[in-house]
């Protein structure tokens, strides 16, 4: 379990139920893991839906850990934490009370059934951008930071509250 330590930018969104909630209690959960710390998380963001517009808003928001487990490892661990909050698949897109993302993960490059890395489809998402830009604005993917790249997307809609950037630890 003690491999090196990369640096891992995660997405977290919902729209179910008490989102802000079951964010800050999947993040809680992923750093309770003894090989993964979160460093930094962004402010929280209402989002208008994107991919299926009749559901209601999002609330987005991204973090950055650091961890020692093998991407394969963080998936599971993500997704455990998705379940023990009971986030039920259902549609494509459709609404959920908790979906976590693997974005980027050092500069490792995997396309795998079931893990694919950087997340494909990040870079079209402003909901995904505008948090991560607030705590990874330099942070180059394929080329281009994400500031760069946030510049190409409609960001129409959102709003960043003014949660701060410890809204998770309460
Ligand atoms: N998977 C593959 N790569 C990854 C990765 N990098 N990180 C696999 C996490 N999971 C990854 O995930 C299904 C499976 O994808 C996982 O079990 C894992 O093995 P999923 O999240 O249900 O679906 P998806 O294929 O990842 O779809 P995608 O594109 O993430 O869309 P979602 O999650 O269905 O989109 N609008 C706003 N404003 N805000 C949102 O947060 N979210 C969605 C949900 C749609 N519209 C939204 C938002
Ligand atoms: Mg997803």
């Amino acid at each position: 379990m003690s491999g090196p330590s990369n640096t891992v930018y995660l997405s977290l969104g919902g729209n179910l139920g008490d989102p802000a909630t079951s964010m800050g209690a999947a993040l809680r959960l992923l750093d309770a893991d003894p090989a993964t710390e979160v460093a930094t998380v962004s402010s929280l963001y209402r989002t208008p839906p994107w991919g299926k517009l009749d559901q209601p808003d999002f609330l987005n928001a991204a973090a950055g850990l650091s961890t020692r487990l093998a991407p394969r490892a963080l998936l599971d661990l993500c997704l455990d934490a998705e379940r023990k909050l009971k986030r039920v698949r259902e549609e494509r897109w459709g609404p959920r009370l908790i979906d976590i993302d693997i974005l980027v993960f050092g500069d490792r490059i995997i396309h795998e059934t079931g893990l694919e890395v950087p997340h494909p489809r990040m870079l079209e998402r402003a909901f995904v951008l505008e948090p991560l830009a607030e705590i990874a604005p330099d942070l180059a993917i394929a080329g281009r930071s994400v500031v760069d790249r946030l510049g190409s997307v409609d960001a129409a809609g959102i709003e960043r509250l003014p949660s701060g950037r410890d809204w998770w630890l309460r």
